[in-house]
């Protein structure tokens, strides 16, 4: 019988009202079962939101740098558990060991930050109009922060809500992506561990349609932070929106790495390799888009054909593999439903296409990394995120044409250019509607104390990681001291 984890609700361990259970299985092999998680509903979410509201109340009178403490004894003990929580991780999801390890070194690295921003928090102070005035403002926290996160980064990214979220004194009512649910649990343990409150932080497992909309739509959760779909993020937007609630939405991306001629090619085609094929092509910041200058364009085709044929698909718990399994069934799908349509549209498929079902991948979720060359801009897999290990590449005459090639696209998360000339290098620095560029470096790789979000439909403007992010969870209060003692009256008695 698989091992039953449970929702931590108001300080304790439950299973969900409802008295169902998920599974969680390895999409490496579908007969090892994680574990079983509660299958929550609504009526979890408002007991979470309950506590989380009663917790509100002594937790944003702690000072934030103690705050800040409790997260810094957190990150110790992450380093402590970080090769246990990468090998679930690898069993949860799927991605090869370095990579989940990674990704927890990023949850880490983002435990040190905020444990360290408890003790900044800046806000400013201004002059007043007036003698014997002072004015200034600081920060405050704003209550509960509803965080609904994705299965690609299931450490990295729960930490990067989570952690400001409660150094800035909200409390936290988390919903993990339902095919990630033991990490996020650890997250949880490792919280408690170093000494948040009960109450302070919840989580809530199971689906987004049940727990993830009675978190949207509480009229008792103030924020939401939320990564996925821009489908679904549009539709968060305007329920949240209709409430006043605060929203922060990291959604799609159909980033490029642009090689220009003078590019260092080998340098080129690691890093198109990584962005493209890391994570097996699931991350936001995955590069889905080769734009190649026509000098170089056939001679870079041969060199990364010849370097696709050498990844090694298969269970990221072996060294030996490069490339881990799709998520699950569902991904596998539209995956191959993207491959078909783009052999329909007339592009050339010059490796992959096909579900790896033969010896170690005959049971999981394995697929061929897949490279399409004489792609268009009409095309669909030129303009839809597809969220897995496929590669569109298109060629472009010139510079120019390669910005608005590159520019021709509704997100703007991630995008790169490999050049050896300075002012080209500088233009799409300017010109790439992005909201990260690499210059001879790929499109993934993000460090957490950097803004990390995108332009156009990746997002509404906020930013996670760095110093932004601070701003999102919590808001300003403005104060007035007035030590004349008399009544001086702003925009009156000045003029
Ligand atoms: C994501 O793809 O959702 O920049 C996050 C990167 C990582 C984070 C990616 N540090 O690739």
């Amino acid at each position: 019988m698989a091992e039953k984890y449970l929702n931590y609700i108001a300080g304790e361990w439950r299973p969900a009202i409802s008295g169902e259970w998920f599974e969680n299985r390895n999409p490496a092999n579908w007969d090892e079962i994680i574990g079983l998680f509660p299958k929550s509903g609504k009526q979890d979410v408002d007991l979470a939101v309950k506590a989380a509201r009663e917790a509100f109340k002594v937790w944003r009178l702690v000072p934030a740098p103690e705050r800040g403490a409790i997260l810094k004894r957190a990150g110790d003990i992450m380093v402590e558990r970080k090769e246990e929580i990468a090998r679930n991780m690898t069993r949860e999801m799927g991605k090869v060991l370095t990579e989940t390890l990674g990704d927890t070194q990023e949850g880490i690295d983002t435990f040190y930050y905020a444990a360290v921003e408890g003790r900044r928090l800046f806000s400013h102070t201004a002059p007043s109009e007036m003698p014997c005035k002072m004015n200034l403002s600081f920060r405050i926290p704003i209550g509960v922060a509803g965080l609904i996160t994705p299965w690609n980064f299931p450490m990295a990214i729960p930490c990067w809500k989570s952690l400001p979220a409660l150094v800035c004194g909200n409390s936290v009512v988390f919903k993990p992506a339902s095919d990630t649910p033991l990490t996020a649990t650890t997250l949880v343990e490792i919280l408690l561990e170093a000494g948040i409150p009960p109450g302070v932080i919840n989580i809530v497992h199971g689906g987004g349609g049940a727990v993830g909309t009675s978190i949207v739509d509480h009229p008792d959760i103030n924020l939401i932070s939320f990564t996925g779909s821009s489908m679904v993020g549009k539709q968060i937007n305007s329920k949240a929106g209709a409430q006043l609630k605060r929203v922060s939405l990291e959604l799609g991306g159909k980033n490029a790495q642009v090689v220009m001629d003078d590019g260092d090619l080998d340098l080129a085609l690691e890093g198109v390799l990584w962005g493209a094929f890391g994570t097996t092509g699931q991350r936001c910041t995955a590069t889905s888009r080769l734009i190649l200058h026509e000098a170089i364009h056939d001679k870079f085709i041969d060199m990364l054909l010849k370097a696709v044929e050498g990844l090694k698909v298969g269970d990221g718990l072996k060294p030996e593999n490069t490339v881990g399994p799709v998520v699950n069934k569902g991904q596998v799908e539209t995956v191959q439903s993207y491959v078909d349509i783009g052999k329909s549209e007339g592009a050339n498929m010059i490796c992959g296409g096909h579900q790896l079902t033969d010896g170690d991948h005959a049971k999981g979720w394995f697929y061929a990394p897949t490279v399409f060359t004489g792609v268009t801009q009409g095309m669909r897999i030129f303009k839809e995120e597809i969220f897995g290990p496929v590669l569109s590449v298109i060629k472009v005459k010139d510079f120019d044409e390669a910005v608005r090639v590159h520019n021709d696209c509704i997100y703007g998360l991630s995008s790169s250019i490999y050049t050896r000339d300075v002012n080209k290098a500088m233009v799409a620095i300017r010109d790439f509607e992005a909201g990260i560029t690499y210059v001879n470096g790929p499109t993934i790789g993000a460090e957490c104390h950097m803004p990390f979000g995108g332009v156009k439909e990746t997002g509404n403007g906020h930013r996670e990681g760095g110093w932004p992010v601070y701003e999102f969870y919590s808001e300003i209060k403005t104060v007035y001291i007035d030590y004349s003692g008399k009544l001086q009256r702003a925009q009156i008695d000045n003029y």
